[in-house]
């Protein structure tokens, strides 16, 4: 049986705790690939993974390898072909007497943490790794754990498909049309409130969704607030952020890597931006994506940008440039 060894820190978190099961079930990487789960926490919370431990033994799958528990990436890091960092500090927790509420604070603890992962998976992970930031400030994240990494075979990406998947399921609410039926969704920039999703280049049966649905009005109202702020919409009705559909799109994340992306498709995530739609170069940016054959990730070009959707593109780069600014003693 073939094998495939992934890392997840934050993995007795909510979305950890999402996440495993379908990790481990065959459902991702597939019913001939055994998972071998490296999961990583925090010294004080490591001890809870021994729970994950038992409870994915008692689900009985064939696919599942071994479960090993670290609070040490460097020790997590070794052979690893795919790492899913959902682990970081949230918004609101208080650090040495301090609440940390402000997008600096949260950017400066953060990095931190991500310089020391990037470093320690581009030390020992494989060198086609591929690493997928779910914890948030997503892209910037990203961004420190990438440059740190100093391994250019290996590919950073911070997720923006749980965004994508929301932009979606108000597409198919609005037109009453199943999901499968919406394609090429893009989402912009940065995994914020500015993130911009795309409905001109998005396609409802091959055909523009901006000019299926004929009401700009509702998408540039109603569409891009309800996708925007669903985060907080999820948060405030559920007492606590969005875990299933968080975990689900890191695995549609990783999914759309391990084949080739049909032709009438493409994914959505941040990547290192190459100056690509005039995108300042090395920023952590959304993109649409295409994998080939091989997992490698290119990004999709020469789409058509409205002054509109520039408009709006503008405004997440600055956010973003705004938080490179923020972390740059740590680049
Ligand atoms: P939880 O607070 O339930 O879990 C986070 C876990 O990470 C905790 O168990 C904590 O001990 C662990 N952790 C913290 N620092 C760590 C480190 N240095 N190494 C290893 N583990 C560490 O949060 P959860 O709801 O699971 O969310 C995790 C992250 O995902 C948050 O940053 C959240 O903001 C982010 N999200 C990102 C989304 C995206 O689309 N990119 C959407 C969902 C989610 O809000």
């Amino acid at each position: 049986m073939k094998e495939v060894n992934v890392l997840v820190t934050g993995a007795a978190g909510q979305i950890g705790y999402a996440l495993l099961t379908r990790l481990a079930s065959g459902e991702t990487f597939g019913s001939d690939v055994k998972v071998n789960l490296n999961l990583v926490e925090v010294p004080q919370v490591v001890s809870r993974l021994e729970g994950s431990r038992m409870e994915l033994e008692d689900c009985g799958f064939n696919t599942l390898g071994t479960v090993k528990n670290f609070s040490d990436m460097n020790e997590a890091s070794g052979d690893v072909d795919w790492a899913l960092l959902v682990g970081s500090i949230p918004r609101g927790i208080t650090i040495n007497g301090k609440k940390i509420e402000e997008r600096a604070d949260l950017l400066k603890i953060n990095g931190g943490i991500f310089t020391e992962q990037g470093k320690a998976l581009g030390e020992n992970a494989k060198a086609d790794a591929k690493i997928l930031v779910v914890g948030n400030p997503a892209n910037t994240n990203a961004l420190i754990g990438c440059t740190h990494g100093k391994n250019e075979s290996q590919t950073w990406m911070a997720m923006t498909a749980l965004d994508a998947n929301r932009a979606k399921a108000q597409v198919a609410n609005k037109c009453n049309l199943e999901i499968s039926n919406i394609k090429k969704m893009t989402i912009w920039g940065n995994h914020s409130p500015t993130m911009y999703p795309d409905l001109d280049n998005a396609e409802i049966k091959g055909e523009s969704a901006s000019g299926w649905i004929n009401d700009q009005n509702w998408i540039e109202s109603d569409f891009l607030r309800i996708v925007q702020q669903r985060g907080k919409a999820i948060i405030d009705a559920r007492g606590a952020s969005s875990a299933t559909s968080a975990a689900n799109a890191a695995i549609d994340t990783v999914k759309a890597t391990l084949s080739e992306t049909p032709e009438d498709d493409w994914f959505s995530a941040a990547v290192l931006s190459d100056g690509s739609y005039n995108v300042p170069e090395g920023l952590i940016f959304g993109f649409p994506l295409k994998a080939d054959t091989n997992g490698k990730v290119s990004i999709v070009q020469d789409l058509p940008i409205s002054d509109y959707a520039q408009g709006k593109i503008d405004l997440t780069t600055k956010e973003l440039l705004d938080e490179r600014s923020d972390i740059q003693d740590l680049l």
